[in-house]
């Protein structure tokens, strides 16, 4: 027995729809890795919470869901959303119940456009789009405050309220300058709508001011955010490092990942960076009931999401062949119909498991 083996306990939710398929070929995907990395083992258990759960048991998951989920080193989410039940009970059930519950307060959400991989805009050289977004994943727009009164009656009145704290603003500031300071370019836009909204979005203004003075050598600048979609689809190379709220973050990286050609490709880690519990990585798409059971959902960004984990897991070594995988697969045109191609999600699955062994024979040999 190799003393110095790390066994990883990963809690897999495929939840809904496409979740299922690509969860299931990330997991093929790490098999893959721990036999190139014979020090890394991944313990996967996989829970059948999500939509068909909620059918049988009135609950996206069990009651002690999280309690379950506590002692696992990450979680490998698929998506949520069934046509027949209500976007808000499968979002807030599961996704948001893992988010808030176990306070993965940093939603982190590379853009890139990989090799192969062609973006609709014009003149987008490669290397001109190559950004992170951070979304704040606690509160703000997505405290679940708010109400309603006098269903149906003329007097009806709906509330939503953002709240936002001075605890959950500067720890998401101080996480974006340090990713910002983290990346060659050391570049931070903090997002806002400090014009319209003139209480907590200029309150998240000062604070932004206040944790820029911890980061001399971080150059940042501030949008506002219907400003910022004109900037990313029309001078993409202008930024780097993006820090927005809980839903402004959400329409952005939307917008991103469609920048970078699909949002296939797009992943997505809610990170609890002080380590209390275990941190959560999907792709950013949702269960895409039109494409479901077809086979050509595009696993991409499961992979992706994947790399995240082996980097939060301190695994950079098999990240980096994990994502030179990705990279070679894209490259060489195995695409799926999302980004142009012709390939199966098995296909594109395939030639990513064939190049992380190449690649894994490679470093041996050399
Ligand atoms: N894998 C991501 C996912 O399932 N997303 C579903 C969704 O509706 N997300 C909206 C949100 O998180 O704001």
């Amino acid at each position: 027995m190799n003393k110095n083996k790390c066994v990883y306990k990963i809690a897999a939710i495929p939840a809904d729809g496409i979740g299922i398929e690509v969860i299931a070929e990330a997991i093929e995907v790490l098999n893959a890795i721990q036999t190139c990395f014979p020090e890394i083992e991944f313990s996967v258990e996989t829970f059948d919470w999500g939509s068909d759960y909620y059918k049988k048991h009135g609950v996206m998951m069990p009651e002690d869901g999280l309690e379950i989920l506590k002692p696992f080193d990450a979680i490998l989410f698929g998506a949520v959303g069934a046509p027949d039940v209500p976007d808000h009970i499968t979002l807030w059930g599961l996704r948001l119940e893992i988010c808030q519950g176990f306070d993965q307060y940093a939603n982190v959400r590379p853009s890139r456009v990989l090799p192969g991989i062609s973006s609709p805009l014009r003149n987008c050289e490669p290397g001109d789009l190559d950004w992170v977004i951070i979304r704040e994943n606690s509160e703000g727009e997505y405290s679940g405050h708010g109400g309603r009164a006098h269903r149906g009656h003329r007097e009806e009145i709906g509330t939503e309220v953002a709240i936002f704290t001075r605890v959950g603003v500067t720890r998401i500031m101080r996480y974006a300058f340090q990713i910002a300071r983290s990346r060659p370019r050391k570049l931070l836009t903090v997002v806002t709508k400090s014009n319209a909204q003139r209480h907590g979005m200029v309150m998240w203004d000062e604070i932004a001011a206040e944790i820029a003075a911890e980061f001399p050598d971080v150059m940042w600048d501030k949008m506002l955010v219907d400003a910022m979609t004109v900037r990313m689809t029309l001078d993409p190379a202008s930024l780097d490092t993006i820090v927005a709220t809980n839903l402004q973050a959400d329409i952005l990286s939307d917008l991103a990942g469609a920048l970078a050609g699909s949002l296939g490709v797009a992943p997505t880690a809610n990170i609890d960076p002080e380590r209390r519990f275990p941190s959560m990585f999907e792709p950013i798409h949702g269960s895409a009931f039109d494409i479901t059971g077809k086979g050509v959902a595009n696993p991409i960004a499961s992979f992706w999401t994947a790399v995240q984990m082996l980097i939060h897991l301190e695994q950079t070594e098999a990240a980096e062949v994990l994502m030179s995988a990705i990279e070679q697969t894209t490259g060489a045109g195995i695409l799926t119909p999302d980004v142009g191609g012709t390939a199966s999600t098995s296909e594109v699955t395939r030639s990513v498991v064939d190049a992380i062994v190449n690649n894994c024979m490679y470093k041996k040999a050399g």
